[in-house]
């Protein structure tokens, strides 16, 4: 068995080869461990649609050049987080938000936008989308699975750590409650190992593991 990502983002890989661990670690593949390179346009309308649009890249592309084999699976994770107070932007337009400013210049556009805002208005979760594309055996139609994992929580008023990726810093896990204890949970602040075990990206990744398990895949 061969999972082979089909991701360009280095932190969501290290992310990934950290929720799989180390009973994984001989089974993960990376595009470039393959010898192939994919980026396509993530011009989909959902997360569903933008997951399939890469895993089924990497997949084709791997197919042209005679690079699968039986049992692999090709996965993509869309991720995204949404916002409610913006009718849940940034959403699939995560990566583009705001446009071609730095990641901390888009996580501090946030909080700026979200200055006046009460505590109970600022809602937010982040939601990631695999699809995995199972190659039972080469010469037949693969199937097409889909697995989904997300976590409630809302934007914190500053940024106190900026650890970790993309929106981490300004993400806080729970829920407007937490904010009266003093005790603001962003990734950034909770660290990787607990983002890990808790994050929506584990979540998906956990459902994944028990589809492999219950199909005697590993
Ligand atoms: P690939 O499509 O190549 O996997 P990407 O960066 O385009 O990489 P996504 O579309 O899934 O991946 O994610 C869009 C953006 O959302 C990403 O660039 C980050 O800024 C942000 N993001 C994704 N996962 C995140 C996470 O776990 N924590 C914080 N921000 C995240």
């Amino acid at each position: 068995m061969r999972l082979i990502f089909a991701t360009n983002n280095n932190h969501k890989l290290s992310e990934i080869k950290a929720i799989l661990g180390e009973r994984f670690c001989p089974y993960i593949f990376t595009m470039s461990d393959i010898g192939v390179s994919v980026n396509p346009d993530e011009n989909g309308k959902t997360f569903m649609e933008n997951a399939l649009i890469k895993s089924n890249a990497l997949y084709m592309e791997m197919k042209n050049k005679e690079l699968l084999k039986d049992g692999d699976f090709i996965i993509a994770d869309d991720t995204g987080l949404c916002i409610k107070h913006f009718n849940n932007a940034p959403g699939i337009f995560s990566s583009r938000f705001m446009g071609n400013i730095t990641q901390k210049e888009k996580n501090l556009k946030i909080l700026e936008l979200m200055k006046d805002l009460d505590d109970t208005e600022r809602y937010a979760f982040f939601i990631t989308k695999l699809v995995v594309i199972e190659v039972d055996k080469v010469e037949t139609d693969p199937k097409i699975l889909d697995f989904e994992g997300k976590i409630d929580g809302y934007i914190a008023k500053k940024i106190e750590k900026t650890d970790g990726f993309g929106y981490d810093p300004i993400f806080a896990v729970g829920d407007y409650t937490d904010i009266y204890k003093g005790y603001v949970k962003t990734f950034s602040n909770l660290g990787i190992d607990i983002k890990n075990k808790i994050s929506h990206r584990a979540k998906a990744l956990l459902l994944l593991v028990e589809y492999l398990e219950k199909n005697h895949k590993i």
